[in-house]
């Protein structure tokens, strides 16, 4: 018999529940992972090289490189939600209402990760949905997609947008995110939550992240709803980047230095008198400037 404890195996991480991994082998056998040492961040959608170690059960040894990284992060460390996907769908709805401040958070954190991005405005089916359309329609002119939908009617053109393409569902809680996934792939099963009626705020039904494979290639990863999002993983340049309707404004005021605050001569300022929406993202904008400034700094670390 041959002795398989003492092969590399190589695999991708399909679902991340703290320091326990589910890994999908190539031969398509699921094994429960755990890491070797504390050194590295191990996420879902990671290719990985890892060594059985019993029954079902193996032993992460290395992480192969990324194509791409989606970083959030909070006062004291960075997150990964995904690794290895290309596009990020960020799921917003009229009930419960989403933030926008969150979802310009989103857009330039996939912005800086190189994966792109399309706005999926869930529950059409709704009125409060309907009512945000237009505010939308200011992203669509930034160049990002936007697709409005109901997970509850019909799904068939995201289905074909999301085909081939490893892809995942970000967004606050509540916005439908699971109830997505199970509409393009009725096999997915993901905890789907009810609304506490009394808030109208969703209850963080999904708590890991996990990777559902499309049976004509490429995938969908569902991940938690989330209420903040820091972006201390980046640099002044990296945010300043990420918000495209300032782009011409990037290195054109008066002082290098300029924080946009009161400055003569300021760029972004001058821009952001165009639209009552560019204004509210550079107040956005600021607010993480202020924010990655304000907090202990820790090193910032590139993918
Ligand atoms: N009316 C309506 N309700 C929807 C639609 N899609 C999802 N919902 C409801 O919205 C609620 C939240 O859905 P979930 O799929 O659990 O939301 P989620 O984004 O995964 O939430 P978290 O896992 O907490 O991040 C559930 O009660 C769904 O039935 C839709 O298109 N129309
Ligand atoms: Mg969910
Ligand atoms: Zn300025």
């Amino acid at each position: 018999m041959t002795d398989f404890k003492n092969q590399p195996q190589q695999g991708q991480v399909i679902a991340s529940f703290g320091r326990r991994h589910e890994v999908r082998a190539s031969d398509g056998n699921v094994w429960n992972c755990v890491r070797r040492g504390r050194q590295q961040d191990v996420a879902c959608g990671d290719r990985v090289q890892f060594n059985i170690s019993g029954n079902a059960e193996g032993v992460i040894e290395s992480v192969l490189q990324r194509e791409t990284v989606l970083y959030r992060s909070d006062a004291h460390r960075q997150k990964i939600f995904a690794a290895n996907v290309h596009l990020a769908g960020i799921v917003v709805s009229g009930l419960p209402r989403y933030r926008e401040n969150l979802l310009t958070r989103c857009l330039a954190a996939a912005s800086a990760a190189n994966i792109a991005a399309l706005i999926v405005c869930n529950k059409q089916d709704l009125a409060e949905t309907q009512a945000i359309a237009s505010e939308l329609n200011y992203y669509r002119d930034l160049g990002i997609e936007v697709m409005t939908l109901s997970a509850k009617h019909s799904v068939a053109e995201l289905t074909t947008r999301l085909t081939g393409e490893d892809s995942i569902f970000v967004g606050e809680s509540g916005m439908g995110k699971s109830t997505l996934v199970n509409a393009l792939l009725p096999e997915a099963h993901s905890r789907v939550g009810a609304l506490s009626s009394s808030s109208d705020t969703g209850t963080h039904t999904t708590t890991a992240s996990r990777r559902y494979a499309f049976f004509s290639g490429g995938s969908i990863t569902d991940s938690p709803g989330m209420q903040v999002f820091g972006l201390q993983h980046l640099d002044k340049q990296q945010i300043e980047a990420a918000f495209p309707e300032f782009a011409d404004a990037m290195g054109a005021c008066r002082f290098n230095d300029c924080n946009h605050q009161l400055e003569p001569g300021c760029a972004f300022k001058e821009k952001a008198n165009l639209h009552t929406q560019s204004a509210k993202r550079l107040e956005w904008l600021k607010e993480i400037l202020d924010e990655n400034a304000r907090l202990a700094p820790w090193e910032r670390k590139k993918p």
